[in-house]
């Protein structure tokens, strides 16, 4: 690779050391993969030459994701495809090229920003050695469906008969129990030739029987034959999961194998963890910290719950299954639940939100709320006191402990470990993607965010789930020009404290892409007008058109007008205040429709968030100079999701378009809900919105860093559907279909049992376990971690 890449420099000689050289003159350590490009652009104008566009050189400027400058040299980072990189430094005067490791492109940059650090040789975090024996996927077009290959993968070497395959399986069924009673197979049966006899005996006698004989009416005859509940609720299906053993047994196949795992009770009892709060189920979304995480998991464990319901009744169990969402106590609730050790999740039969204090050093228990970035120091002692919890609950081990975030995910990983349970991690959104440099430059800003500490919990957590879901497939890898969030902290260095060589690898089996929904009870098409909430109009038509009021800004002067509407937590990254900007300055969009926003508070005084009250000082400063009073209703309110449901089916009824401009979505809850009401929806091209939304047909990408086009967008498509109200008939109606295809919560839940069944299985029958990396990570943990997360 290095000596082709020379060769094509020495071809375009001339080219290539122009280009160096205008990256040189530039004067900064770093470039992104824009800025290279705008170079690059900017050399084929001033040399005019078209063949350059399509050159060897074009090439390599379109695979490099960074460059490093460090005169005479040029590092790059060239991410050849999705997940594959390579380095290599090129001489600005000679042009020729070396190999780097990744070690010291790392170093190089490191340099740069450190020049005197304390060690000489940093320490390396190094995941790959531990991977050598593990299956691994090489198509990118692989990743994310991680559960499919390990299937065909490990299906071979389990029924191999060398390997003793069969015989695992048998005793993975011989120990199947709930609560201590025997399901599947008991004692009389004592080995994989006594149990094809007995499948065999089994049929004949279920032949004779009606399909619909229940399970009570054939279970003695059953279990003297060896089988005890959980093959079916009535004679019909017990004989399929039986015929579907015995296929399996004679000749083993990936698919046979899943249809057959699909319909073995497994999972009892799930834990959910949460920790930082607010978590509950009313007055907390739109806090700084708590909005979609809170929302998904909620409509999670109604998904799931039924999920688990259906087929444990299916497979003739009535056992109610039991989901704990599990997160801390704030005894300064702000008059909310979370003041309550204990919660019932509406909605469901059992599920509860479990409540567990941090406690300081002396054991006190903290009463404030506590920021996601600052809640490192108590994460330990959480999780000790969550296992204590947890066991009293639920009388014994969950099956399944599923983290959220970095920091449910890390006590996920303490907690999965010390209880031999299977663990999934769902990261909603990885910070390091959201801040530029956050890892590079991570000391001048750790005092704010500890982002050294995050990126530390989140390599323990990610290395040490069983599975990982994730809601999109850029989260793991991007797309083939931008980077995934995963993918990002394969490679990466702190200066001056540790250099990350092999962070995760996104080829990895364990990487399943699995996309929520949206509530269908509360986000639906504006037109269902049967389910629509009339009740709930006239203090719409308050909040819309109202007056002033003491937690809003702008009265709207022109109700005529459709709505842009946007709604959000008001961190920096959501970019509302971009939004009111690019809105402000372009005056065809001023006239041409209203903009509604929900998002923060207007009086900072009621924010304790240092981020939130600088973005409500700024959209306070955007009223003051652009004169928005009375084109912009700016509602410092949190809305209840019922309310929120009717607000975007109002605006759509009104032919509006929701907006979405954050500088990096992860996901995007309200991207789908505003969707699923009939919204035409213009979302940022950085993260889950990019593949969440086909361009052009059910919804439109934006560029958050170019506010001028975004605005002349939304204008143009204003303005198309005056003259032509089909489009918007169009774009909403593909809105609808795209929602309904791939984001719903029935689809997830489906998915994610059947994951949790398949993981569960290979970690009990394989090696999967990895109990090599598990060490590794502990020693990581107690040297790395800790001491971060205890620095005041
Ligand atoms: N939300 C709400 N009321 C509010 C503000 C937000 O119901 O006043 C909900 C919104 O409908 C969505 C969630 O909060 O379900 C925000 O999730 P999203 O994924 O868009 O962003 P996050 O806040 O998780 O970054
Ligand atoms: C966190 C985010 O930032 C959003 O992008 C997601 O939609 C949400 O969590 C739910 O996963």
């Amino acid at each position: 690779m290095t000596h082709q890449l020379e060769e094509s420099l020495q071809a375009q000689r001339e080219a290539a050391y122009l280009l160096l050289r205008r990256y040189l003159a530039l004067g900064r350590p770093f470039l992104l993969k824009s800025q290279l490009h705008d170079e690059f652009d900017a050399l084929c104008q001033d040399i005019d030459d078209a063949s350059l566009a399509d050159s060897p050189l074009a090439h390599m400027v379109e695979h490099c994701q960074e460059a490093v400058l460090a005169a005479p040299w040029v590092c790059l980072a060239l991410r050849q495809r999705i997940g594959r990189w390579s380095f290599v430094r090129i001489h600005a005067d000679d042009l020729s090229v070396e190999p780097l490791t990744v070690g010291h492109f790392l170093e190089v940059k490191e340099r740069l920003v450190c020049p005197n650090p304390r060690h000489e040789r940093p320490l390396e975090f190094d995941i790959e050695p531990f991977n050598r024996e593990f299956p691994q996927m090489r198509e990118t077009r692989s990743i994310g469906r991680g559960v499919e290959f390990l299937n065909r993968k490990l299906s071979s070497q389990l029924f191999d008969r060398a390997n003793g395959g069969l015989s695992k399986l048998f005793l993975f069924l011989r120990e199947h129990r709930c609560d201590g009673r025997p399901l599947m197979i008991n004692d009389r049966i004592d080995g994989v030739d006594a149990l094809r006899t007995a499948i065999r005996d089994a049929e004949k006698r279920l032949a004779r029987r009606d399909r619909d004989t229940p399970w009570t009416e054939i279970a003695h005859e059953l279990q003297h034959l060896g089988f005890e509940p959980g093959w079916g609720r009535d004679a019909g299906r017990v004989l399929d999961s039986m015929r579907l053993l015995s296929e399996l047994l004679e000749a083993p196949s990936p698919e046979s194998l899943e249809r057959f795992l699909a319909r073995i009770p497994m999972i009892f009892s799930l834990l959910i963890l949460s920790p930082h709060g607010f978590f509950g189920q009313a007055g907390v979304l739109g806090l700084p910290d708590t909005g979609g995480q809170v929302v998904y998991i909620l409509d999670q464990v109604r998904a799931l719950e039924r999920e688990m319901r259906d087929r444990l009744s299916e497979q003739g169990l009535e056992i109610e299954p039991r989901i704990r969402v599990v997160t801390r106590l704030i005894p300064e609730a702000r008059g909310t639940t979370c003041d309550q050790a204990e919660e019932a999740i509406s909605g469901t039969e059992d599920a509860r939100i479990l409540r567990v204090p941090f406690r300081g050093d002396d054991g006190e228990i903290v009463s404030h709320w506590i920021s996601r970035f600052e809640i490192w120091p108590y994460l330990e002692r959480f999780a000790d006191e969550v296992e204590r919890t947890i066991l009293a609950d639920l009388g014994g081990r969950p099956d399944l402990i599923i983290g959220n975030y970095s920091d449910g995910n890390l006590v996920a990983s303490l907690l999965s470990a010390r209880m031999h349970v299977t663990q999934c991690n769902i990261a909603h959104a990885l910070e390091k993607t959201k801040y530029l440099y956050s890892d590079l430059y991570w000391k001048d800003n750790d005092a704010q965010y500890h982002f050294a500490t995050q990126f530390t919990a989140d390599l323990i957590a990610m290395n040490s789930a069983d599975f990982i879901i994730t809601s999109t497939y850029q989260e793991i890898a991007g797309t083939d020009d931008e980077i995934g969030q995963y993918e990002s902290y394969m490679h990466f260095s702190m200066p001056d404290l540790y250099r990350v060589v092999q962070g995760i690898n996104v080829f990895d089996p364990k990487f399943n892409i699995v996309s929520p929904g949206a509530d269908e009870r509360v986000y639906f098409p504006y037109t269902d007008t049967g389910q629509r909430i009339t009740g709930l109009h006239t203090e719409i038509d308050d909040l819309l058109y109202g007056g002033a009021r003491d937690d809003a800004r702008g009265v709207l002067a022109d109700p005529g007008r459709p709505v842009i509407f946007t709604m959000a937590r008001l961190d920096r990254i959501k970019n509302i205040t971009g939004l009111v900007s690019w809105y402000a300055e372009h005056p065809t969009l001023r006239e041409l429709a209203n903009l509604v926003v929900v998002a923060g508070a207007v009086d900072p005084r009621h924010s304790d968030d240092h981020e939130e009250q600088a973005q409500i000082e700024r959209m306070h400063a955007l009223f003051d100079d652009h004169d928005l009073d009375r084109c912009v209703r700016w509602l410092g309110v949190r809305l209840d999701k019922t309310l929120s449901g009717e607000l975007y089916r109002c605006i759509a009824d009104r032919r509006g378009v929701f907006v979405q401009p954050a500088l990096f979505e992860a996901f995007g809850l309200t991207v789908i809900e505003a969707m699923a009401s009939g919204l035409p929806t213009f979302a940022t091209r950085y993260g889950g919105p990019l593949e969440i939304i086909r361009h052009g047909t059910s919804g439109f990408h934006i560029d958050p860093n170019h506010g001028e086009t975004a605005s002349a967008e939304l204008a143009a498509f204003l303005e198309r559907c005056q003259k032509d109200p089909a489009h918007w008939d169009a774009i909403s109606r593909g809105a609808i279909a795209r929602v309904e295809e791939r984001y719903t919560w029935r689809l997830y839940a489906e998915r994610m049992m059947t994951l949790s069944r398949i993981y569960g299985f290979w970690k009990y029958v394989t090696n999967l376990e990895r109990a090599e990396t598990r060490r590794y990570l502990e020693m990581f943990h107690a040297l790395q971690y800790r001491p971060l997360a205890l620095l005041k």
